[in-house]
């Protein structure tokens, strides 16, 4: 198959007291319009299940499980991978993992049309700090709350289209796409919650972040002649604003679709999936072009150093 109907399902605001099973019933509702104009693809945003949590600091470590989901599928999430089986419909959706071992993830998973788990991502750049700050606007824990994920930047053949995900902060970084882009993805899901305003630069507000979300999966797609969905969860949570702006863009890095809401929104584009290989195959034809001898720094380097 090299043609797909792809939805992008934004989330409007999830707040605090908001259940598990009352998100699940909005994703639900997305899903079930998104089978109703052919989509056979849903993609939903980071953190999908709950309100955006590492932006409240909490000692108590109880309380921070309770945002945790210790199996996938489970009770509350249940009637979405039995609607989606139904419907024939494969989804994507990020939630906070629990394993049994302890450990906590920032998590993603990605199922066939018969509702089977078929893919794990673990949200590797988590971006904010890991101890109450006095000094932000707001609070982002993620360094708090999760570990760096573990199982690093991995395709799947699924429903006849070679796909990768990442989450969030992921999308800044060119690395996440070229790890992806060296295994022949072509499809890049990325669910994201970005605040509107920046919790350390009250100047930088939502146009410029738009932009800079815009301008990072444009170029992860044009540099790696991918199809690349970045969907969002938006609008007032907990009385913090997150940005909106989910789109889907094409290999070369064009926008097909772009949700014009901050409310549950679904968006959708027709993928033609043959279109990856002209990029692939030319300008971008990572086995003639790259010089991976003078890349060494890449990996053996993390931060910054001037030696001039
Ligand atoms: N969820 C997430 O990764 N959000 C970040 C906000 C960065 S500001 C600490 C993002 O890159 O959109």
């Amino acid at each position: 198959m090299t043609t797909m109907t792809i939805a992008g399902a934004q989330l409007g605001p999830t707040q605090k007291a908001d259940s598990r099973e009352q998100v699940v019933a909005r994703m639900i509702a997305l899903l079930e319009q998104a089978a109703s104009k052919g989509a056979t693809l849903v993609v939903y945003p980071e953190l999908a299940l709950t309100t955006f949590f590492p932006r409240w600091y909490m000692p108590d470590w109880n309380e921070v499980d309770t945002w945790f989901e210790r199996e996938m599928p489970n009770g509350a999430t249940m009637p979405l991978f039995e609607r989606a089986r139904d419907l024939g419909v494969a989804i994507t959706f990020g939630y906070a993992e629990l394993t049994p071992d302890g450990h906590h993830f920032n998590t993603s998973i990605l199922t066939n049309r018969k509702g089977e788990i078929v893919g794990k991502y673990r949200k590797i750049h988590l971006p904010g700090h890991d101890e109450y700050d006095p000094n932000r606007g707001f609070q982002h824990l993620e360094k708090r709350y999760f570990e760096p994920g573990d199982l690093g930047f991995n395709v799947w053949r699924n429903e006849g289209v070679i796909m990768g995900m990442a989450i969030c902060n992921d999308r800044r970084w060119p690395e996440t796409y070229r790890c992806l882009g060296l295994q022949g993805v072509e499809l890049v899901t990325i669910g994201y919650n970005t605040p509107a305003v920046n919790a350390e630069m009250s100047a930088e507000g939502k146009e410029k972040r738009l932009f800079h979300s815009e301008l990072s999966l444009q170029a992860g797609a044009y540099q790696n002649a991918t199809f690349v969905a970045g969907i969002a969860k938006a609008g007032m949570e907990d009385g913090h604003p997150l940005m909106g702006g989910s789109i889907i863009v094409d290999p070369d890095g064009f926008i097909l679709a772009r949700a014009e809401t901050e409310d549950d929104e679904l968006i959708t584009a027709d993928c033609d999936f043959s279109k990856c290989a002209f990029g692939k195959s030319t300008i971008f034809d990572f086995a003639r072009h790259r010089r991976i001898e003078h890349y060494g720094r890449i990996t053996s380097q993390t931060g910054v150093k001037v030696e001039v």
